[in-house]
């Protein structure tokens, strides 16, 4: 394999994707997306690996592009109908990250409902032995029905660990998956109104933009607890800052919000939400697992052809070696 291959990398990423790729390419880093940063001598790279978005603007300013390797298991940051159009591979991390991200919604559902990050500020700023026991939380998991909204490889892994819990598990999706025994919805706002609580773990794509929205969190009903670690722009968040306020629903668990990292004050001052700075899969091992995807498509594709885990909308093999 050439040494000289360009591996360009824009914006942020995890150190190790950077220190992989050094092996065996030659990583160059620019700030950010922008296209006005790729410099004549850097326009040949041939891969672009990122965390973060591409745009059509940045793919049209690298001529010889062939591969965007996405960090992460959900590609909305990267324009993929324009990087189809140019027959530019895509590809991204799926399955590595699936148990974590699961493990952590189960995590953020017990948080919203139980009220345990509140319980634990309580102990530490010493209230337990002035003022006595945290109050009882309002809310329980006991008695409930989840409502996945996506059963993919997370939602399914979600929907295992919820049965472990006892709770009723139904789902929607387009289309019903074969061979289970949730019960499939098939629109959005009838799930809503046949369950009390809700986890969104779809991607983010023009379909799934702002679908739940007020008339699916009236659907939930006043008992409903939303929890979502898919993507912000899933949720309306304006209609959900609303439907906490007034009561519409009881509560919210959020790993992701529509402008990150702004989250709005007004989500910040209800007392009835758990808020993450999106960590879902923020372990060290698992981001360490994602990295190395991340630099194993790269070097697939340069060295058999073919990405490891390209997404589906561009299963392109490479035409030259
Ligand atoms: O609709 P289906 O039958 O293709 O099911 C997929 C569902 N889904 C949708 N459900 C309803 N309406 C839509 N417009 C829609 N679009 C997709 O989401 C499937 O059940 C699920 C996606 O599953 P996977 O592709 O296996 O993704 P994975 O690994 O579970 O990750 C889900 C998302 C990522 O895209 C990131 O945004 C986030 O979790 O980390």
């Amino acid at each position: 394999m050439s040494a000289r291959i360009r591996v360009l990398v824009p914006g942020k990423i995890n150190p190790r994707v950077v220190d992989r790729l050094a092996e065996r390419f030659e990583v160059i880093r620019i700030d950010s997306a922008d296209p006005a940063l790729v410099t004549a001598e850097i326009q040949d790279a041939k891969a672009v690996a990122v965390s973060g978005r591409v745009p059509a603007a940045l793919m049209d300013a690298l001529p010889g592009l062939e591969i965007i390797a996405n960090f992460g298991v959900g590609y909305d940051g990267v324009d993929v109908g324009h990087a189809a159009e140019r027959g530019i591979t895509v590809s991204n991390t799926p399955d590595v990250l699936t148990e974590e991200v699961a493990d952590t919604a189960v995590g953020l559902l017990l948080n919203t409902l139980r009220q345990l990050p509140q319980a634990e500020q309580w102990l530490r700023q010493g209230r337990w032995a002035k003022d006595g026991a945290f109050p009882l939380s309002p809310l329980s998991l006991r008695g409930r029905t989840v409502g996945l909204y996506g059963l993919g490889r997370i939602g399914l892994a979600i929907a295992r660990r919820l049965e472990a819990f006892g709770v009723s598990i139904a789902y929607h999706t387009r289309s019903p998956r074969e061979g289970l025994s949730y019960a499939y919805h098939p629109t959005l706002v009838g799930l809503a109104a046949a369950v009390d609580t809700l986890v969104v773990i779809v991607p983010g794509t023009e379909a799934t933009k702002r679908a739940v929205n007020a008339e699916v969190l009236s659907a939930l009903g006043s008992n409903g607890v939303l929890v979502n670690v898919g993507r912000g722009s899933t949720v309306d968040e304006a209609a959900l800052i609303a439907a906490l306020q007034a009561g519409v629903i009881a509560g919210a668990g959020l790993d992701v919000f529509e402008n990150e990292p702004q989250v709005p004050d007004a989500l910040m001052a209800l007392p009835n939400v758990s808020l993450l700075p999106h960590v879902a899969s923020a372990s060290v091992v698992t981001r360490n697992a994602m990295a190395d995807l991340v630099a194993g498509n790269i070097e697939a594709w340069f060295e058999t052809g073919r990405a490891l885990t390209p997404v589906p909308e561009t299963p392109f093999t490479r035409r030259s070696a």
